[in-house]
């Protein structure tokens, strides 16, 4: 078992200070760009990029597909700040120490976190490509005992037991719904119920037919710590799954081939358009107020 870092806020204050004194901004929604989905970061306008390795205290992301570093700019009108490659549990990494982030995020004046990841489509009604908007989530870590808030609440971040029901806004899944109808994308457009693993192995059949029966539309390996972390801290979350595979619930699926990292970042490739084009309206939206 991986012991929770502690960052104590005057840390976490030190790395916002850092990125907001650099940036010579104060952003307003934090991005974080999922698995081949780094591409939502390139279209920052007057971008100020940290590099993770120099930023003071910030660990650096290991996985391919994932560049590493942050960029605070503005996007449609808005001050935005985006993480281009993001930490997972399964770089050994506690999952406090993956979700840190989030909360540089907060102390830099960040209200709203945008988070997007690939995930395995168990819904058989998800297609490769389609776009599940996440309404709520199982978080299998959390059943296995974990979660980035434990160890000391700092209750400048938020309270000692926070409270999940409301985690994803339910105006931005509504503003994002019709967003996907003025792109024509409507019928590519889900939303669903995400459930994080820690992995970095996919899922057997059998635990993608539990994850099914639990009502679970899509898997992954991310995001679930984050949108934690967020919630904590009382920032308003909106999430979204590209989905890069099929997962098999049966033995004899037609569809039952295996997933890969090069399938998952292939389809990722393909559809950042659509993916970015959904932020970035999003965003105008809330900027335009
Ligand atoms: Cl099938 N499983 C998990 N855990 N993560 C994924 C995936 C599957 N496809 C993309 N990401």
């Amino acid at each position: 078992a991986q012991e929770n870092p502690t960052y104590p806020y005057e840390v976490i204050q030190e790395i916002a200070d850092f990125i907001t004194k650099g940036a010579g901004v104060r952003p307003k929604i934090g991005i974080i760009c999922g698995s081949g989905l780094g591409s939502l970061a390139d279209i920052i306008q007057d971008a100020r990029i940290f590099e993770y390795e120099k930023i003071p205290n910030f660990p650096v992301s290991t996985v391919e597909g994932h560049a590493g570093k942050l960029v605070v700019g503005t996007l449609e009108g808005a001050t935005v700040m985006a993480m281009q490659g993001r930490f997972h549990f399964y770089e050994g990494y506690p999952l406090a120490k993956c979700s840190m982030p989030v909360r540089v995020m907060k102390l830099c004046g960040v209200e709203y976190l945008f988070a997007t990841n690939a995930a395995g489509g168990i819904n058989p009604r998800y297609g490769v490509g389609d776009i599940m908007l996440m309404h709520d989530h199982v978080n299998m870590l959390g059943f296995a005992g974990n979660s980035p808030l434990q160890g000391p609440n700092d209750p400048r971040f938020g309270p000692r037991f926070p409270a999940l029901t409301n985690s994803y806004n339910k105006d931005l899944i509504n503003k994002a719904i019709e967003i996907g109808k003025a792109m024509g994308i409507e019928s590519n457009i889900h939303v669903g119920v995400y459930s994080c693993l820690g992995g970095p192995n996919y899922e057997t059949i059998a635990e993608l037919k539990a994850l099914r029966m639990m009502g679970v539309d899509a898997v992954g390996m991310s995001t679930v710590h984050e949108v934690i972390t967020a919630r904590h801290c009382d920032m308003k979350v909106f999430a979204f799954s590209l989905i890069t595979n099929k997962c098999a619930t049966e033995y004899n699926d037609k569809k039952d081939e295996e997933p890969s990292h090069d399938e998952v970042m292939a389809v990722a490739k393909m559809r950042q358009k659509d993916c970015c084009e959904l932020v970035s309206r999003l965003i105008r939206e809330l900027a335009m107020g």
